[in-house]
């Protein structure tokens, strides 16, 4: 069907259509136009206090539902928001960029309108750095495919996109509807063939197979394939950090999260004693291997990422990261391995110590039993992160954290993006008190779409992380009542805990408040810290100081 339809409505028509029901921003006056087709829309717009809030939302609502979309004004509304989109680069997360820019026919003679900074393509030069293509919608007859294109390539790479619409062009017509859909990418067969042979003779022939499963699993939906090829191999699997909740933590054959020298010991041993370790959907960060303290030989593995498939060092380009993975269940792998590790069972509760004074360790432990199946657990890089880390996810994709890129401020706005998409998941949220002074006034906008999070700071005042690496007065922070939030918005629950029986206290009351956010203002002492950050923080600590690598 051909009919006449604006460049502005082809944008959301097409983002409708991908499957993105919000849209996170702040509106000025170069994408008001812009605004008004979206408030005419069935996408919801969402107002954010910040644009890098608004970022941050976004991806984590493209994590949860599979694309994301921001909306904002030109350099000054963009450029607040590129942090957030070059995480989502790091992480994988397919987030779109709408920018609106100056009119073309306002750029006669190169006039010093507001917002410019250099010259007028120097936002978009700007993001073609840290998204996998930046259009700009210059012309309306090609800017149906442009904008095909970059969603295209949001949704295949699962990397972020930059679409930046001058506001003369938002009314233009460009011709027709859309959309033909994409031909979903093949593997080239006979690459494909070859690359599980060799996988699968390796896995056959190992005696201590193992699984190491990534973040990509995740962004391309693929954990029931993983389950069911750790069920059919009977192969122990391992996550990675980022890649946290890829597969049910209480799965029989799960181990845990591997992180090298930073995790805990028994999963590195079952990782790096294995005679062959396959990974699927993993990028081997520093964070996700301990600092790059992993001891794991090449010549013993599998390495199957979206972009390539490495076998010892043999690379094989072009393969489908589900193709390979249903191959591998296609393939013979030896007879279904007996289990060498004992099943997880789920952590034993914490008994709470009257008068006892909350620690990191406790604090974590406890948690474990707070979480429900309607938990989605996000947390902010710091120790909440690593802490966290070793808290037990019911099921899949129920973490949320940027534990790559580990950009602070994170988690506060990460729990608006995903609690709007997915309203019936009750956001537990772990945020470092500097983490919370980033970007904590985004509760405002939870109040204001009547959104009901549990937000724990972990007040230890200061950036206790880069403490243990190296401390001075740079570390030190001014001291916010967190728990008084609610008053400055007119809403939400505060609470505060300095002891075990305060803690248990604000946990019952939490729970029962549904009506909107809780905020609980958990003290802890600026030197304690989680297993997981005791060792990192040795790692660091080598490295800055230029003892060790
Ligand atoms: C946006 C940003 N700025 C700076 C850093 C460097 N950094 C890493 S951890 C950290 C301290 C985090 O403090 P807090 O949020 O209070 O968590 P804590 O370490 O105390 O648990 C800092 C400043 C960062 N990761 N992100
Ligand atoms: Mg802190």
């Amino acid at each position: 069907m051909t009919k006449a339809i604006s460049v502005g409505d082809y944008l959301i028509h097409a983002i409708e259509q991908a499957g993105v029901k919000h849209v996170f921003g702040i509106p000025g006056d170069y994408v008001l136009g812009l605004y008004d087709l979206f408030a005419k829309s069935s996408i919801e717009l969402v107002g954010t206090c910040t644009e890098i809030g608004a970022g941050y939302a976004a991806d984590a609502y493209a994590r949860i539902n599979g694309l994301g979309c921001v909306c904002v004004t030109y350099c000054v509304g963009g450029l607040n928001a590129l942090n957030a989109v070059a995480g989502a680069y790091a992480e994988k997360s397919p987030l779109i960029l709408i920018s609106g820019a100056p009119g073309l026919g306002e750029r006669a003679f190169s006039p010093l309108l507001h917002h410019r900074i250099r010259d007028f393509n120097t936002q978009r030069l700007i993001f073609e750095k840290v998204t996998v293509a930046a259009e700009a919608l210059e012309d309306p007859l090609t800017a149906p495919r442009q904008i095909d294109a970059a969603i295209a390539a949001c949704k295949r790479q699962k990397r972020p996109v930059y679409i930046e619409v001058p506001r003369d062009m938002v009314h233009r017509l460009c011709g027709s509807i859309r959309l033909e859909p994409q031909d979903a990418p093949k593997s080239p067969p006979d690459v494909l063939k070859e690359a599980l042979r060799e996988s699968a003779s390796m896995l056959r022939n190992a005696k201590r197979p193992v699984i190491l499963a990534g973040v990509e699993i995740h962004r391309y939906g693929l954990q029931s394939l993983l389950v069911r090829l750790v069920e059919r191999s009977g192969f122990p699997v391992a996550a990675t950090l980022l890649g946290k909740s890829v597969i049910g933590e209480l799965h029989p054959q799960y181990l845990g999260i591997y992180e090298g020298a930073m995790g805990r010991e028994d999963v590195r041993l079952a990782v790096e004693r294995a005679d062959c370790v396959l990974f699927l959907g993993a990028f081997m960060t520093d964070i996700d291997l301990g600092g790059f303290t992993s001891n794991i030989d090449v010549s013993r593995t599998i390495n199957a990422t979206a972009e390539q498939v490495t076998i010892q060092r043999h690379h094989f380009d072009g393969i489908v990261l589900r193709d390979f993975i249903e191959g591998l269940l296609k393939s013979k792998l030896g007879p279904r391995r007996k289990l060498r590790f004992a099943p997880r069972s789920k952590p034993k509760p914490v008994k709470l110590q009257r008068g006892r004074k909350i620690t990191v360790r406790r604090f974590f432990a406890r948690m474990n039993d707070f979480l429900k199946d309607d938990s989605v657990v996000i947390a902010d890089p710091g120790d909440s992160l690593f802490g966290a880390a070793d808290l037990t996810i019911h099921r899949r994709t129920e973490f949320v954290s940027p534990a790559y890129y580990t950009s602070m401020g994170f988690a506060v706005p990460a729990a608006l993006g995903a609690q709007i998409r997915r309203p019936h998941l009750r956001p537990i949220v772990f945020v470092g008190d500097g983490a919370f002074q980033m970007t904590g006034q985004e509760l405002s906008t939870i109040v204001r779409y009547g959104l009901n999070p549990i937000v724990f700071v972990l007040n230890n005042k200061g950036y206790t992380t880069e403490r243990f690496i190296q401390d001075g007065p740079y570390n030190d922070i001014h001291e916010w009542a967190y728990h008084r939030w609610p008053e400055v918005l007119r809403q939400g629950l505060g609470l505060e805990a300095h002891t075990e029986d305060e803690l248990e206290d604000a946990l019952i009351r939490a729970e029962k408040h549904t009506a909107s956010f809780v905020v609980i203002n958990a003290h802890f002492d600026p030197m304690d810290r989680s297993n997981a950050l005791d060792r990192l923080a040795k790692r660091l600590r080598a490295r800055v100081q230029g003892k060790g690598s």
